[in-house]
């Protein structure tokens, strides 16, 4: 994996794999409690580099919040994981 810290560019993109994604929601997990609320999810749309966060918050719930509490749990967030992972942000 190919991981350049400095700002460089690495001549070209790298897809974020699941384990990149998980490690940026865990660090956006503000609270600590392994459930993704709104403000959390839309937090790592801002991470990731997303021009469209709030929308981006508005698709990843559709996608993976099964029971429909407006939260991503331990559960769920296995779907929201692929769902980034789809949309194939690049390592910055
Ligand atoms: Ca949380
Ligand atoms: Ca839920």
């Amino acid at each position: 994996m190919v991981r350049d810290h400095s700002g460089h560019a690495t001549g070209h993109p790298v897809r974020l794999d699941e384990a990149q994604v998980i490690k940026i929601l865990k660090e956006c997990d503000i609270n600590h409690d392994n459930v993704y609320n709104k403000q959390e999810i839309k937090k790592a749309f801002e991470s990731l580099g997303s021009k469209w966060p709030t929308i981006r918050t508005y698709l990843g719930l559709f996608h993976a919040d099964a029971n429909g509490d407006g939260c991503i749990s331990e559960k769920e967030v296995d779907t929201l994981v692929k769902y980034i992972v789809g949309i194939g942000y690049t390592v910055k």
